[in-house]
């Protein structure tokens, strides 16, 4: 018997972040690169565009118009999945049939006036100050008394369901914590209680040492592929420093926060020549008022793309059923990006 070899044999690595596992199968993508490099003609769109709800000016859904915004510009959704003014209630029979009202608010942010510009186009700058309104935002809505967790993430891409190209993310925020930062948070804790040290600080440094997954570095952050990566070029922005949520990023690290995330997201596009599809997300502590010392700020980076510009990987039969596969390890991946800076 050969020795056990992380680049050979199947696996399951283990993700201290949320406590689940994800099944590796690198004997099954022994080529690393078999897919084709096709060219994908880059899409033109015009900079302002009449026909779009996030242009400076033009109307929405609700009949309201947009301000003549010159740089973001943050509103509520028009069709919310929470609302503030939903009354409080439950439903309960026999343990089993269980429900509760939830009240919150889901807010769009457009990223530039630009409608032809996702973040990898726009000046490090400019992102810089879609950085200070994520700032604001979870400031103003985690103040609320009613609001617990501020979720902010975009949707990029037709394959992520993005209902519109213009640049926009968007902002969930409600009473309760949901289940993804909700592991996190409790894993977090745990690990703080432990060794009162950031669980992600600690793998930071492990993976500083190891090299084989950073793919950036500035200042200030770090980008990686996680050593527990489910999607094939999935990705973490993790500052240096120790800190619970965005409010606490000084004016450097905001810079460099721009920067990690135009630099990444430019590589992103590079992969298969063509706008890379993603969501994205900010994880941070909750805002129900505890300190949560152990929650470290980070930021996921989910791309569906497998093999090209349109083959996805599908999170189906044995991972619905049981854990999430992968094929190229998340060294290999990131041996990819890395060459993509
Ligand atoms: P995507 O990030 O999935 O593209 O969603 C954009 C959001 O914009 C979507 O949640 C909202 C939709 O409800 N929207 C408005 O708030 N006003 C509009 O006029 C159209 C779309
Ligand atoms: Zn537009």
């Amino acid at each position: 018997m050969a020795t056990f070899d992380l680049a050979e044999h199947p696996h399951r690595r283990y993700n201290p972040l949320n406590g689940e596992w994800v099944l590796v199968s690198p004997h099954r993508a022994k080529r690393p690169w078999q897919g084709q490099q096709e060219e994908v003609s880059k899409e033109v769109r015009p900079q302002y565009d009449p026909s779009c709800y996030l242009c400076p000016t033009n109307e929405r859904a609700n009949g309201e118009h947009n301000p003549d915004y010159k740089s973001t510009y943050a509103f509520d959704n028009d069709f919310a999945a929470l609302q503030p003014g939903t009354p409080a209630g439950t439903l309960t029979k026999a343990g089993l049939l269980r429900a509760e009202s939830e009240r919150g608010i889901c807010k769009v942010i457009c990223f530039s006036p630009r409608h032809d510009l996702t973040l990898p186009d726009m000046e490090a700058s400019d992102i810089r100050k879609v950085v200070d309104l994520w700032q604001q935002e979870y400031a103003q809505l985690g103040a609320l008394d009613f609001i617990n967790h501020v979720q902010i993430f975009e949707n990029k891409g037709q394959a992520m369901g993005a209902s519109n190209p213009h640049p926009h993310g968007q902002i969930w925020a409600q009473s309760s914590i949901p289940a993804g930062p909700a592991k996190e948070t409790q894993q977090q804790a745990a690990y703080y209680t432990e060794h009162q040290r950031s669980l992600l600080q600690d793998y930071l440094e492990l993976e500083l040492e190891e090299k084989t997954r950073i793919i950036y570095e500035n200042e200030h952050f770090v980008v990686l592929v996680p050593f527990w990566a489910v999607w094939p070029f999935e990705t973490m922005l993790l500052p240096r420093r120790h800190f619970q949520h965005i409010g606490q990023l000084g004016e450097e690290e905001k810079n460099a926060f721009a920067d990690a995330i135009k630099r990444l997201t430019m590589a992103y596009d590079r992969v298969f020549n063509v706008s890379f599809p993603y969501s994205a997300g900010i994880h941070q502590r909750p805002t129900d008022g505890q300190e949560y010392l152990g929650w470290h700020l980070h930021m996921h980076f989910f791309p569906p793309l497998l093999r090209s510009a349109t083959v996805k990987k599908f999170m189906v039969g044995y991972e619905m059923m049981g854990d999430p596969q992968r094929d190229i390890t998340p060294e290999t991946s990131a041996e990819r990006l890395r060459s993509l800076f």
